[in-house]
Parts: structure tokens; C-alpha cells; sequence
């Protein structure tokens, strides 16, 4: 079984990712943690507490960041127009959901739980780098006591989705995701790559959600919102993003990697970019010299990652 703690901005790729980590035979949901991105704090906690009571996850919500690790980062607008204003699609969801948040904040409960697993956790983070940032300058040694960490974020050999080099979760706090990258655990990276090319059309989400149960047929429902907005770049379906890095826990042989230094550009016009230095490739010394080498989803297998979403969508 693999233990992961699931840090997420519910959000609507956010919430599949989430049925899939759930409903996974091989997964144990051991913890959810929330942070700003698609929405405020706020809204992705209550959202996240929403799913939890809707699709029955035991596993506790921990709310975690509002804002950027550099306070001094301006804040930017939420993404209405992909995730809704409420995070969800603009479906209906109650103001406040009646269930505990866990005590702690996000980064504390990362720490709390890493350290009472050992060697085991798998942190699964799909917003921004935040709260693990945080998590390891409040206790760096946790770096080595956790299994590993696969993040959806980044872009290396295609163009970014909010700037011509930057992907939303990483622009969103670039020196969160940079000090994710250079410390000393496995990170497996999981970007636009693989993700912007891993796509479910609207016809093969409806047909899951005839077959499914109610947990289905509302993902399908708070899902319609963000396939109108990705009708400009996928005919009438949406990039499950978030998904891949889940289907990554249990299935890395869908996935093609190459291994290297990653570093994250803090700043200027390129500011929220992912490089790699691929090992192997000899340069000047330079930034990316002396620090782990992390691994990077260059290919995937996309029919063969959705097919195993729908075939885990419809185990319950
Ligand atoms: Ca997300």
C-alpha cells in the first residue's frame, strides 16, 4: 500500500485526482492538506471538506498556506474563469461543510505525519509548492524521511500555460517550488510535458458517469465548467493535469523520464520557469551544480493513463 498525503487546491482536476486517489485499491489516503491557487485557502479547504463528505474519505483536511513563502510576492487574481469562482465548477456547494478541520496547519501535519511514518509517506502535491516549502524549513530533516514526492507542475521542453515558460502551480509561488526541487528528497516531476497531452473528452467522462456511482456523476457535473473553458485548446475535453501525478504513484511505467538538477526561475520575465540539467550534460559551473538529481516525465502513455482512471472511478 502506498501512504500518500495529498496536497491540493480544489479545483476541478484537483477533485478527480482526488476520487482516484480514494477509490485506488493500492493507495492509502492517509491525509489532505490544502493551500491557495485555484481559489483562496478558504474556498479550496471548504471544497476539499466538501468532497470529503460527499465521497466519504476518512482521511482528515489540514488547511495550510494563504499566500506566497516570499510575503513579499504581489497576489494575483484566482483562475474564475478555468476552476469557477468557487473552485468547482460554479456547481452548488454549501458555504460552510459541518465536519473537523484537523487542528494543525498543513506544513505541521506534513511534518507530524512524515515523521510518524518513516520511509513511507508519498507526498502527492498538485497546487502550489507552499506548504512543503514550509514543511522543510520548519524541519528540514523530514527530506529524508519521506518516500518521495510527485508534484504536478512545471513545463521543460513545452511552453507554460499562464506565460510563454511558466506553469500555473509553480508560477504561482516560484520560490516555494524552487526550494521543493533542490532539497534532498526524490521529487518526481510531473508537468505540462505529459499533462497538456493527457486529455478526457467530455463524451468518455459522461459515459464514466453513467456507469458510476453518485461520486462519478458528480465529478462529471463539477467538471463541465472546465471542459467549456479548455474548448480552446482540446475538442470538447479537459488536461486531467493533477490525475497524472496521482496515476504516477501506482503506474510509473505509464511514463517516460529523463533524471537531473531542477531549478525554478525566482523573478524577471521568465519568472515561475523550470529547468533541468539533464545528468550527463556537462556545462560551466553554473546553479545547478551539487544539487539532487530529481526526475522528470518527459512521455506518458495517455489512453492507457485515462483508461486507468475510468477502470478506478468505477471500482466502488
Ligand atoms: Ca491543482
Amino acid at each position: 500500500m502506498h501512504k500518500v498525503i495529498y496536497d491540493t487546491d480544489p479545483g476541478v482536476d484537483d477533485a478527480m485526482a482526488l476520487l482516484f486517489l480514494h477509490r485506488h485499491p493500492e493507495i492509502d489516503l492517509i491525509g489532505i492538506t490544502t493551500v491557495f491557487g485555484n481559489a483562496s485557502v478558504e474556498t479550496t479547504t471548504r471544497n476539499a471538506l466538501f468532497l470529503k463528505r460527499e465521497w466519504e474519505i476518512p482521511a482528515p483536511v489540514a488547511k495550510g498556506a494563504s499566500v506566497t513563502i516570499d510575503a513579499a510576492r504581489a497576489e494575483r487574481e484566482w483562475p474564475a474563469m478555468v476552476h469557477g469562482d468557487n473552485g468547482l465548477g460554479n456547481i452548488e456547494v454549501p458555504h460552510t461543510i459541518d465536519l473537523p478541520l484537523d487542528p494543525r496547519p498543513a506544513h505541521r501535519f506534513i511534518i507530524d505525519t512524515v515523521r510518524a511514518n518513516p520511509g513511507e509517506v508519498r507526498l502527492v502535491a498538485v497546487g502550489r509548492m507552499t506548504n512543503l516549502a514550509m514543511a522543510l524549513k520548519e524541519d528540514p530533516q523530514i527530506a529524508g524521511l519521506v518516500k518521495d514526492v510527485v508534484v504536478m507542475g512545471g513545463n521543460f521542453y513545452v511552453p507554460g500555460n499562464v506565460s510563454p515558460v511558466a506553469e500555473a502551480n509553480i508560477h504561482g509561488d516560484p520560490e516555494a517550488a524552487d526550494i521543493v526541487m533542490t532539497a534532498p528528497w526524490k521529487v518526481v516531476v510531473i508537468g505540462l510535458d505529459v499533462t497538456s497531452i493527457t486529455t478526457m473528452s467530455r463524451s468518455y467522462l459522461g459515459a464514466m458517469a453513467a456507469r458510476g456511482d453518485a461520486a462519478v456523476k458528480l465529478l462529471d457535473g463539477l467538471s463541465q465548467h472546465y471542459i467549456d473553458f479548455y474548448s480552446h485548446a482540446v475538442e470538447d475535453g479537459m488536461m486531467v493535469h493533477d490525475s497524472c501525478a496521482a496515476v504516477y504513484v501506482v503506474a510509473p511505467a505509464l511514463f517516460t523520464t529523463i533524471t537531473g538538477a531542477v531549478r525554478v526561475v525566482c523573478g524577471g520575465i521568465a519568472d515561475g520557469q523550470t529547468v533541468i540539467k539533464p545528468d550527463g550534460r556537462r556545462f560551466p559551473p553554473g546553479d545547478w551544480d551539487g544539487l539532487p538529481s530529481q526526475i522528470v516525465a518527459t512521455g506518458i502513455e495517455s489512453q492507457r493513463v485515462i483508461d486507468l482512471i475510468r477502470d478506478t472511478m468505477l471500482r466502488a
